[in-house]
């Protein structure tokens, strides 16, 4: 048996081509010839077909994907019976020795998925395809920079590519030392877990037999299930961090134009357009048979969607109820003086949208308090010996962490989210709590789990540890998902009160400023007390001012004896 890997031929001079469609799965025998998936560029649509034929046992891609020529399709296994007759010089033959593992983590940088393994008895060397690794979501991913180039060697731990996704940026670290020998990727293009970036040829030695392996890879991909349940749970109702298409994305008041009773297709199931096309159309709200089809026999691609889209925006709200937002004026800046414009990255534009989305569709209200830390000062200004010698910083957040996971305990209310469209509230039982950095590439909201059962220094350790990682781009997406609330400290940095945004699907964040010394009257005379002053935003169709209140009276309260936190 010999499996072949097939890739994207020219696509006629597109830089990527999506897939619409992909027409085999996992298990199917298919012909010389037969095609696998429907590619569409900008340009035209085209069916990549099998070079051999066989059984395809493993498809790299998925709907959506974004492909430039040379990357990675499918591997198809043939038998000798298959072989005879068949030209495989056109597909690249990988021997039978394949191996799904997970790569050696690298420091704390992503585990990397290496896939097919080969090796040379010849040359004494070996060569092994690393894959977008776990990303903790099936969708695409931009693949922002690629930091290799062909012929390099690299050492373990280099970083082959950067991602980025709405939450933050990741580097795909080499699994082994080695030389790279084929880039199937390319810098803007998308990636999704399991697509191939390249192919490294590493030393024999470094590299275990794929039989003794395979157990060891599949007990080491179970212990992680295992150890992080949440990462595991693609297709759970809550958005992963790493969700980039919006799903509650704020309706654009689209309506479209009455339908034609006789083409009895309303929902556009009779419309011929690829499911990349129709989930598009589902999130826009447009009825597909609505949209007239410029591809192949009148398929509906992305641009007519794009242009139904404007032409209704533009038609203006005369065809049905709800406010069109009237577009910002495009300014020239340049007459009024010198200007640099730059691009922005992907993750200051997917953040802007959630901020936009979330603005437009929680109704927000925010509620102030000053909680009085003169004695908390104290104690953990007393601290700061132990904490040098424990090797970690005592900041005022982690007792802020901590305090809020008492207070959230006894206000469950402000630790849960809306479901079923509205109509179910869902309670969490556990008190996981996202803390906002500020990185240069952006803001990321690395999550401190069970903040509730643990101690004020593993919590100092913690924010140490996530602050950095998030700083060094090295942060692994199980570790951004799941808070229940967020914190957002500004206090560092300056400022005494802003209203933070509700990060949803949360019902509540909380804002903290800069703390300072202020006249407080104790009944008799002024007296100087240290006060930090709070913010907590709320979604109002879940938190009723009575409950915040509670909340931040509560929150107040610990902060003013922190002994409140162990009753
Ligand atoms: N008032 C006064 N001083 C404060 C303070 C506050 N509320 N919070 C922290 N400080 C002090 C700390 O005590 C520390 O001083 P010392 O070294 O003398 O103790 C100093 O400020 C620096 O603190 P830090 O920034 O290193 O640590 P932190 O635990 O306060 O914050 C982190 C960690 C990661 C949250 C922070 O570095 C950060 O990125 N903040 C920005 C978050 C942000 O951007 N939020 C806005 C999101 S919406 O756009």
């Amino acid at each position: 048996m010999t499996k072949h890997t097939i890739i994207v031929p020219d696509i006629g001079g597109s830089d990527a081509a999506e897939v619409v469609e992909v027409l085999v799965a996992v298990g199917d025998e298919v012909a010389e010839d037969q095609g696998l998936v429907v590619l569409e560029s900008d340009k035209a649509s085209m069916e990549i077909p099998s070079d051999v034929s066989g059984t395809v046992v493993e498809l790299l891609v998925a709907e959506g994907d974004a492909l430039a020529e040379g990357a990675t399709l499918a591997i198809v296994e043939t038998t000798a019976a298959d072989q005879l007759g068949q030209d495989t010089a056109s597909a690249e033959v990988v021997p039978d020795s394949t191996v799904e593992a997970t790569g050696s983590g690298v420091g704390d940088a992503p585990e990397v998925t290496e896939v097919p393994l080969t090796e040379s008895a010849n040359t004494g060397s070996a060569e092994l395809v690393v894959a977008v690794p776990d990303i903790g979501t099936d969708e695409a991913v931009d693949l922002i920079e690629l930091e290799i180039e062909l012929g390099q060697t690299v050492t373990e731990g280099d970083t082959l590519v950067v991602l980025e996704s709405d939450k933050a940026s990741m580097d795909v670290p080499a699994p082994q030392a080695g030389v790279i020998r084929e880039i199937f990727v390319s810098a803007g293009q998308q990636v999704k877990e399991g697509d191939s970036l390249v192919r490294l040829e590493v030393p024999t030695r470094a590299v275990s037999k794929p039989s003794d392996d395979k157990d060891a890879a599949l007990s080491t991909v179970a212990q992680e299930i295992a150890a992080d349940p949440a990462s595991a749970q693609v297709g759970s109702s809550e958005p992963t961090p790493f969700h980039i298409e919006p799903k509650n994305q704020t309706a654009i008041p689209v309506n479209p134009p009455q339908q034609s009773s006789d083409d009895g297709a309303e929902d556009g199931s009779e419309s011929y357009a690829g499911p990349a096309v129709r989930k598009l159309a589902r999130e826009f709200g447009v009825p597909l048979a609505a949209v007239r089809g410029t591809g192949p026999r009148g398929r509906v691609l992305k641009e007519d969607l794009h242009r139904y889209v404007q032409d209704v925006m533009e038609s203006g709200s005369s065809r049905g109820s709800g406010p069109v937002l009237p577009e910002f004026p495009s300014i020239d800046f340049s007459q009024f003086g010198p200007v640099d414009v730059v691009d922005r990255s992907r993750l200051d534009k997917l953040t802007a949208t959630n901020m936009q989305r979330s603005w437009l569709s929680v109704p927000h209200v925010t509620q102030f308090d000053d909680a009085d830390i003169s004695d908390l000062e104290n104690f953990r200004k007393s601290l700061k010996g132990e904490a040098d010698r424990r090797g970690t910083k005592l900041t005022p957040l982690p007792f802020l962490l901590k305090a809020a996971a008492v207070a959230l305990k006894s206000n469950p209310k402000i630790n849960s989210s809306l479901s079923d469209g509205g109509d179910t509230l869902t309670f969490k039982n556990y008190v996981h709590i996202g803390m906002a950095v500020d990185t240069p590439a952006g803001l990321v909201v690395p999550v401190i789990r069970d903040v509730d059962q643990k101690s004020v220094w593993d919590i100092a350790a913690e924010v140490l540890e996530l602050a950095e990682k998030a700083r060094d781009r090295k942060l692994r997406p199980a570790e951004m998902q799941g808070a229940g609330f967020t914190l957002s400290s500004l206090g560092a940095i300056g400022g005494r009160g802003f209203t933070p945004i509700v990060n949803t699907p949360e019902v509540a964040i909380l804002g903290i400023g800069r703390a300072d010394i202020r006249p407080v009257w104790d009944g008799d005379a002024f007296a100087p007390r240290k006060l930090l002053p709070l913010a907590l935003s709320y979604d109002h169709r879940v938190v009723n001012g009575g409950d915040a209140g509670r909340f931040l009276t509560e929150l107040c309260g610990i902060l003013g004896d922190m002994r409140r936190a162990i009753l």
